[in-house]
């Protein structure tokens, strides 16, 4: 990664000073040959060779895929995701491509605040339980396999800001659109489990998580994000310490080799390159657990209201929320029997029903939803849908909980742009 930037990422080099940073990759290459590269494949080469799209490529003037930027391999593994950030690679899932009830680890959304930790060894991990319990202990996965039961869950994870690129004042932060959620199957063993044979000593208020990833600055004394739970929250059944995803190992980028999974909270919960959990006598106030981060206003506030930090809660089950994931939005279909199907899903609860419509809100049909696989999973639905006549189509899906919430059309604002679980509306041409 260049010096020159500052030690940011590619993505804020060019969008921050993109004359200097074309400058610094492309140097060499003569002004007017670089406008000529940009007006041909350039920009779909470099796509297709991350096979992701580029939202940031008008910031890249040369349009073709510097050699820092090549070397990452991070993204091996991941199919069709849109990246938003290659430091920390943040990339999400268009909705299209979470179709699956259960999402293949290739289509898996990352989101990191700091550096993954490399050439990982899941023979030699360890994993810490200390602090405020009878028995601290240190345990290898086999450890953890070969001490407690495993099992395996579909756990559906959404990040607190999938939505944030919807607001309006915008808000800062990677800009999430649908798809910063998945639902894959993790086996593993149970939080509650460990934490029970380390001895919950009373008093315990709260779970303290770490992983082994680095802090962008370099810091060693810093860790990029350490969040925890409730200690009653940790102590449910579907919270899972997972070492596989979907049968198999980890992804790099989603934690390989330990990880937790919070299914139902904010995915900042679900540590991942876990190696401490430790139970404390406060209020968690590890990186990312304090200030403004994931955590919203005591009150509802205006659009672009300036709330005093004192002001903010932390972030605690996620909201009623569902996806269109067929057909894609901006397709042309038939006009009878068209399959429209998805997930939904509402943190530590299940979602009752799923309508849909096909006049901007004005009428609503049911959707066939099945129930969730497990208690964490989210729940697939479908309709089949005539359209009256040709001509263009908005079909809104909105779920509805087993405590009455459904979803609202409008985004309820927030300084930091999280939690936005407005109705999915995709566009259809209908011929
Ligand atoms: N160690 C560590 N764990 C982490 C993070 C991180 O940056 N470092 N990001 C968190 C956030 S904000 C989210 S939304 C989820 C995303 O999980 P995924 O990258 O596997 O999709 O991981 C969480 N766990
Ligand atoms: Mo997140």
């Amino acid at each position: 990664m260049p010096d020159q930037s500052g030690n940011k990422g590619l993505f804020a080099y060019f969008e921050n000073d993109p004359d200097n940073a074309d400058r610094h990759f492309f140097g060499r290459i003569p002004h007017s040959d670089r406008r000529g590269f940009l007006r041909g494949a350039g920009l779909t080469t470099m796509g297709a060779m991350l096979g992701m799209a580029i939202p940031y490529h008008r910031n890249m003037p040369s349009g073709f895929i510097p050699v820092a930027f090549a070397d990452e391999d991070v993204l091996t593994g991941k199919d069709g995701l849109t990246l938003l950030n290659d430091r920390p690679v943040n990339a999400e899932t268009p909705p299209q491509l979470l179709d699956d009830p259960i999402t293949p680890t290739n289509r898996h959304f990352i989101r990191n605040n700091g550096l993954p930790p490399e050439d990982v060894d899941a023979a030699s991990w360890k994993l810490t339980v200390d602090g405020m319990v009878d028995n601290p202990m240190e345990m290898s996965i086999d450890d953890l396999r070969s001490n407690f039961e495993v099992v395996t869950m579909a756990l559906t994870v959404e990040c607190g800001g999938n939505g944030r690129a919807f607001f309006d004042p915008p808000a800062s932060g990677n800009q999430w659109t649908l798809g910063a959620v998945a639902c894959s199957e993790w086996t593993g063993v149970r939080l509650k489990d460990v934490l029970a044979k380390a001895g919950v000593k009373d008093g315990v208020v709260y779970t303290a998580h770490e992983g082994a990833d680095t802090h962008l600055s370099g810091d060693p004394d810093k860790l990029p994000i350490s969040r925890g739970v409730p200690i009653e929250k940790a102590m449910t059944d579907n919270i899972l310490i997972a070492f596989a995803m979907n049968g198999a190992e980890l992804h790099p980028m989603n934690g390989a080799p330990l990880r937790l999974v919070v299914p139902g909270w904010p995915g900042s919960c679900s540590q991942k390159w876990l190696k401490r959990v430790w139970l404390r006598d406060v209020v968690h106030d590890g990186a990312k657990m304090t200030g403004t981060s994931y955590r919203v206003p005591n009150r509802p506030v205006s659009p672009g209201e300036d709330v005093a930090e004192e002001d903010f809660v932390i972030i605690e089950r996620m909201p009623v929320k569902s996806l269109i994931t067929h057909p894609e939005t901006g397709t042309e279909t038939g006009r009878d029997g068209v399959e429209v199907r998805g997930h939904a899903w509402s943190g530590d609860r299940t979602i009752e029903r799923v309508d849909i419509s096909i006049d901007f809100g004005a009428t609503w049909m049911q959707a066939e939803l099945d129930a969730p696989v497990n208690d964490g999973a989210w729940q697939n639905w479908r309709a089949t849908v005539n359209f009256p006549q040709a001509g263009y189509y908005e079909v809104w899906a909105r779920a509805t909980d087993d405590a009455g919430v459904s979803q609202p059309f409008a985004i309820a604002w927030n300084p930091k742009g999280y939690l936005n679980n407005s109705m999915h509306r995709i566009g259809l041409r209908v011929a």
